[in-house]
């Protein structure tokens, strides 16, 4: 499919044990051998064979290197590749991509090895995300995931629902066109093909939020009204002095931002200006930027300070962030009780609450595993975690296509109708495993790769 070879260093450029050169496409031998002379034997397809380094023309040899043969289409990409690997030096590395260059190579854009296995149908576009995000993974987890999406796990899931979707399809199509055979298409058979692919999609946009804190790292805002000790919360968790701590109200005016992990997860916890009477315009603005940052946060933690009777500003606050996606933390527990917990609990009783001293350190264990089970939704996942955006956007559509044909369905409107719906997610699925190429999202997915992969 492609008429160049490639070349590019496939290791860090730094200094290491080792080092490797891929070549793929169908000169890759020939490039190679001009620059390979074996010590003993010859090039065997898949078998590490010894040799030295030329610079062809040049007698002295520079190097002593393996070279692997992967002849197509056992390889990464399908194509002729062939691996050179050497002594981890950028120097050595770059001398053999610029004589391979000198032979007719050219030198590969990032990703462009893996681009090539998935348009030569090696891997499809879920598994080619997989194989990034596997190198990127910040965690063992994560990694495992990648790694079962790369394998295909994934891709399967999602082309057994599309098969079962035409598979119903065809046969309301076939009953449609022969109206007089009598095809055997029970109305539960439709019903449950649906329900199913409705299932799977929502598991798979569910898994999401998981999927989103192990790699991006959910965005947690800590929210409440001024000196209730916001700040200093936010640097018991980071266990680091980050932001200012002060006894006087209206402390912090613009925002903090910093990572913190959570077993395997990474979070963004978000410091800001607390809710109060603003004395200045600088305060006002902070305000401001705090609601805006507490409504794009995947969580909320709403600090209140127990040491004093609650305020309006803390009843402002409860209703506007008690609802969901919020935790209920009282501070300042090492001082005598003022407010009164248990009435501010029983109005929200399907809040979490937990009582501690960012000041002194306490329960702040229970707290993280709090954010923890209230954030990351690992219950409610099943065995497949989607890690991109683009998947879940995708999902979403296909998912309201499936409903709405589902709606039609129960209502008993005509089988063209619901049939045409439903027909609706198919190239939506196809765009999903990249069956349907888009150059956009090629260009978005490979250039977020390294050269050499
Ligand atoms: N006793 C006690 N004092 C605390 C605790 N947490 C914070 N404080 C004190 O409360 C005061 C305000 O703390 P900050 O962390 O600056 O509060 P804040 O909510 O960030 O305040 P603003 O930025 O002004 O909105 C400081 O004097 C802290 O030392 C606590 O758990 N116990
Ligand atoms: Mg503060």
């Amino acid at each position: 499919m492609f008429d160049d070879t490639i070349i590019a260093i496939s290791t860090p450029f730094e200094f290491g044990g080792i080092g490797i050169v891929r070549l793929s496409g169908k000169n890759s031998l020939r490039i190679a051998k001009t620059l390979f002379k074996p010590k003993k034997g010859s090039i065997q397809p898949r078998y590490v064979l010894l040799g030295t380094l030329f610079n062809p023309g040049k007698k002295e040899p520079f190097e002593e290197a393996f070279l692997t043969y992967f002849p197509s289409p056992n390889s990464y990409t399908k194509e002729d590749v062939v691996e050179i690997s050497c002594h981890g030096s950028p120097v050595i590395l770059e001398e053999i991509v610029r004589l391979g260059i000198k032979q007719g190579a050219r030198h590969a854009q990032p990703g462009e090895f893996t681009l090539r296995a998935y348009i030569n149908g090696r891997i499809d576009i879920i598994q080619a995300e997989a194989i990034n995000d596997l190198i990127r993974a910040s965690s063992l987890k994560q990694a495992k995931i990648s790694y079962k999406q790369m394998s295909g796990s994934l891709s399967k899931k999602i082309k057994t629902l599309r098969d079962r979707l035409i598979d119903t399809l065809s046969k309301i199509e076939a009953r449609l066109e022969f109206p007089d055979e009598n095809l055997n298409l029970p109305q539960k058979t439709i019903a449950d093909s649906l329900e199913k692919a409705i299932e799977t999609a929502e598991q798979l946009i569910k898994s999401y939020d998981l999927g989103k804190s192990l790699s991006e790292g959910l965005k947690i805002a800590i929210v409440g009204r001024t000196n209730v000790g916001k700040s200093t919360l936010f640097n018991t968790l980071l266990e680091k002095k980050r932001a200012i701590v002060t006894p006087y109200p209206g402390t912090t005016r613009d925002y903090l931002s910093e990572k913190i992990k959570i077993k395997d997860s990474t979070f963004t916890l978000l410091d800001m200006a607390g809710h109060g009477i603003p004395q200045h315009p600088v305060e006002k603005e902070g305000i401001k930027k705090s609601e805006e940052l507490a409504r794009q946060a995947d969580g909320i933690l709403l600090l209140l300070d127990s040491s004093r009777p609650e305020t309006g500003d803390d009843r402002f606050l409860l209703k506007k962030y008690g609802k969901n996606r919020t935790i209920l933390i009282f501070n300042k527990i090492d001082l005598s009780e003022k407010m009164d917990v248990e009435n501010i609990l029983s109005s929200f009783p399907d809040r979490t609450s937990v009582k501690i001293s960012a000041l002194k350190k306490k329960n702040i264990h229970d707290l993280k595993e709090t954010i923890y089970s209230e954030f990351v939704k690992t219950k409610e996942t099943g065995d497949e975690v989607i890690l991109h955006l683009r998947q879940k956007l995708l999902l979403e559509d296909i998912l309201d296509a499936l409903k709405s044909g589902r709606e039609s369905f129960y209502k008993g409107f005509p089988e063209e109708i619901y049939a045409e719906e439903v027909r609706k997610s198919i190239p939506l699925i196809s765009q999903l495993t990249g069956e349907i190429r888009s150059d956009d999202i090629i260009e978005n997915i490979f250039s977020r790769f390294c050269i050499g992969k």
